[in-house]
This record gives C-alpha cells, structure tokens and sequence, in this order.
C-alpha cells in the first residue's frame, strides 16, 4: 500500500504532527479521539493504510513515532487521542536545552536506539514502506540536533527509501532563543546531504499570513500550525486519496527535484482566509491558481518575482474541470516565462483530487521549487554569521564538545547550496534577458499585492 512512517521530533515538530493528524484523520472518517472509523465513504479507507493501521480490534492509529528529550510534549499527546501509540513515544529525561550539539551529543544520542527500535518495528510491520517524513524546528535543540543524528541513522539504515523533511523555519520576529540561528545554521549540512525532499515551513511568513490575510490577533501557535496542518494535508492529498498524478513520494521527487541538492521547495496555500472573507470571493479556479502563484500566499517568505521555478505543482482540491485547471496552469507559465527555467520544458504539474478539505469546496496547494529560496538561505547565514564573527554564545557548544570548526563547515555548505540555486537560474538564461539574483526589476512592483503571474499582460 505504498506505506509512510513518520517521526515527529521536538516541540514544534509535534505540535505540527499532532494539527496534522487532527486534520487527515478527520478526512479519512476517523475519530481523532478514540481512532474508531465512523466515515461514509469507502474513498476514506482506499487508501487510508498509507498514514493508518489498523489494530485487530479495527482501531486504527497514526503510524508516527513521537520523539522528544522532554517528557511533557508527549504526555500531552498520550492523553489528547487514541490515535498514539504509547509503545511509539520516545522520551528523554532533560529537554535539549535550546542546543544542537545536547540534541545531536547528548540528551538526543542517549534516546536514539529507542527511536530506531521502534522505527524499525513499524517499517516491518507495513507491506510496501514508501518512505519516512520527519516533522522538526531547526530552531529547537532537539529538533535541529536530534534530527540531524536521525537522519544519518536512516540513510544508513534504509537506503533505498526517501527521506521527506517538513521544517519549522526561525523567525527572527518570534524566535525567543538568541541561538536559534545557530541550531538552523548546524542543520543544513544533514538536511542537503540526508534529505530528499524539504518542505519549508517558515514561522516569519506563517505569521505575516495570520496578521496580514487572516487579520487575526496570534497568541500561541494554534493558527499557524493549523495552516501547515492544511497544507501538508494539501501535499498528500494525492498519496491518500486515489487519484493519479504525484500518487507517491517518489513521483514527487522526481517531478520537483532536478538535482539531488536541489530539493529545498516552498508551499503555499489557497484560500488563505477567514470564513467572512470568504463569502467576498468569487469561489473559481482561476482565483485559486493567482493565488497559489502570489507571494502573500506562501508558507516561506521569499517573493517568487525574485528568482525562477525549476519546478512547480499544484494540487487541486474539490469539483473542478480538469481542462480549465490545465489551462490556467500552462496560461501562467506561458504569461510568465521568464520565471521558469527554459531548460526543463515541462516543469509544471497538476494533479486533482474531488475531495475538498474540510469546510472549503475547493482548495489549491503549491509546491515550488525555485532559485528565490536564496533569500530564505542567506537570512539564516547572515544571522549565524554576525554572532559567529565575535563567537558570541559559542561557548555553549563547545562546552558540549563541539568545534568551532563545525560552524564554519556549515556556514559553506550554506553558501554552496545558495551557490548552487544561483547557479541554476543563470545557467538557464540563455536569452539574458534578466538575472535571478534578485537584482531585476520588478516590473510590476507598483502592483504590492497582485501577483505578476497571473496579471492580465
Ligand atoms: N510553527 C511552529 N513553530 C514552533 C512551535 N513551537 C516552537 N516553534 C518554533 O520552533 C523553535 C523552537 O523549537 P522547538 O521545536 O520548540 O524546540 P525543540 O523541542 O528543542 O526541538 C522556535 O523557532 C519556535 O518559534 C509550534 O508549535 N509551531
Ligand atoms: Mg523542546
């Protein structure tokens, strides 16, 4: 059944989880409390096996491994829902203490056997395992250094199996840790190496969507973790649901990642409003596909006008006609070439599926890849490097046994991943008509909130 097993890792990684099995198991009937199915449709069991098993007793539960080097996240979950498996959560005695090097070193190494053992047990438990997606901080201790520890464990282990990661990026808005940017910073290196497909989550766009879409007042993480929820349930929509294209992890792969180091993709979702708003929107594809294309409604923030897709799919949701979702996806490439790279034809790909999310009749999710994460990438540089110029907190790492070395390490493999995105939107301009650096013009820049693509022009 093309099987999934996810690890949830730290505390924002399971709060996400947790918003995303509250969200598809309400699609697959299930009750979120109890795990008992009380759906309608045999279209929620067809494939319900890729996220799901079912007990003996027909319970069903989230094949997820809840991980943390703290106690408290996951007493929260064992008490919030039957759909954890108590033998699936991981514990440590001590949080990680905000550090990559005691997630990577110690209170995370002390956990990872445990972690293994019981990835392991589910791994050979399903018919046909597809592949793993972790859900992490990189902002966190344990979710940046653990991680890293258990995705060299994984490639190792399970080599011929995609690695998906959904990462929680730091805002420097609301980080509340000064070192944030060094755990970010540490993990790159596992996420370009070890990682076949990263989806970023990025808190500073996640809370510009909550103040300047949603209009609403944040307190928590609630709100946003619920719009990453929706999109990851946007994501597998097609791995959960019969339908046709993107039907694996591996198609998704293969359609979004050129190069193996380029699998860094942004998410984006439509609609992104409140019920009130909603009642002033026409309700068409059309909107949904100017929508899905436009900076505001991104989970990175990043301004898609500033560099060019390699690659790009969106994932239709709801009653709609094929051939006009089709035609307003090429109509937008065609309008917009020079925002696409010219050496991968065809490099935008719709799938569909007539089940719409929960409260919408229809939706859209995107996926890009595009050489515009650049600014995304060099943030997280740039606020490494400023404190790393004077070593200012180092020594909370080095007193953990880390070099300063391992910083530098990162830094370049920082710089070569930028390097390489830049390079790949150079490369491609063979007319020359404009660099992808960010430098360009933005032509239509008294526009603010209209999406260039999908303009009339
Ligand atoms: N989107 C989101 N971000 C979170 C959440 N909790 C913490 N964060 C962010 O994650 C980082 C802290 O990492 P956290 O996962 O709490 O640490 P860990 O438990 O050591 O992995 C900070 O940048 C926080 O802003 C959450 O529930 N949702
Ligand atoms: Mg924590």
């Amino acid at each position: 059944m093309r099987e999934i097993v996810t690890l949830q890792i730290g505390g924002a990684g399971n709060a996400i989880g947790d918003a995303f099995w509250h969200v598809i198991s309400h699609e697959h009937g299930v009750d979120y409390a109890t795990g008992r199915f009380g759906g309608t449709s045999p279209l929620q069991l067809e494939r319900i096996n890729v996220f799901f098993n079912a007990t003996a007793s027909k319970r069903l539960y989230a094949r997820t491994i809840i991980i943390d080097t703290e106690a408290s996240t996951i007493q929260r979950l064992n008490s919030s829902s039957q759909l954890y498996r108590p033998e699936n959560m991981v514990a440590g005695s001590e949080s990680a203490g905000n550090n990559f090097a005691r997630g990577y070193h110690t209170d995370g190494a002390e956990i990872l056997d445990q972690v293994l053992d019981n990835t392991r047990r589910e791994v050979e438990s399903v018919d046909s395992f597809q592949g793993f997606q972790l859900l992490h901080s990189i902002g966190g201790g344990t979710g940046s250094g653990l991680t890293s520890l258990i995705m060299e464990a994984l490639v190792e282990q399970y080599p011929d199996n995609l690695l998906c990661n959904y990462v929680t990026i730091p805002s420097p808005n609301m980080s509340q840790v000064v070192v944030e940017p060094y755990n970010a910073l540490l993990s790159i290196p596992a996420l370009v190496n070890n990682s076949h497909l990263t989806f970023c989550l990025d808190n500073e766009a996640l809370f510009q969507i909550c103040n300047r879409n949603l209009k609403i007042q944040m307190s928590g993480y609630e709100h946003i973790n619920h719009i990453v929820a929706l999109t990851m349930s946007g994501i597998t929509t097609c791995l959960r649901f019969p339908g046709q294209l993107n039907a694996g992890l591996r198609k998704i792969y293969v359609n979004m990642v050129p190069f193996p180091r380029l699998h860094f993709l942004i998410p984006g979702f439509a609609p992104l409003v409140t019920c009130k708003q909603q009642q002033f929107s026409k309700g068409t594809v059309s909107e949904l596909v100017q929508q899905i294309f436009s900076s505001n409604n991104l989970l990175c923030a990043i301004d898609l006008r500033k560099g060019k897709l390699l690659t790009a799919a969106g994932i239709f949701r709801g009653r709609m006609s094929p051939r006009e979702v089709d035609q307003l996806m090429t109509g937008v490439r065609n309008k917009n070439l020079h925002n696409f790279v010219d050496w991968i034809p065809n490099n935008i790909k719709t799938a569909i599926c007539d089940i719409p999310p929960r409260g919408l009749k229809m939706s859209a999710t995107f996926i890009g890849n595009t050489t515009a994460i650049q600014s995304l990438f060099q943030r997280l540089l740039d606020g490494s490097s400023i404190m790393l110029r004077r070593k200012a907190h180092l020594h909370w790492y080095t007193g953990e046994g880390m070099e300063e070395q391992e910083f530098i390490d990162a830094q370049e493999e920082l710089q070569a991943i930028i390097d390489d995105y830049r390079g790949s939107a150079v490369d491609s301009d063979r007319h020359g008509s404009r660099s992808a650096d960010g430098d360009e013009d933005d032509v239509e820049s008294g526009s603010g909130q209209q999406c260039r693509y999908c303009a009339d022009n």
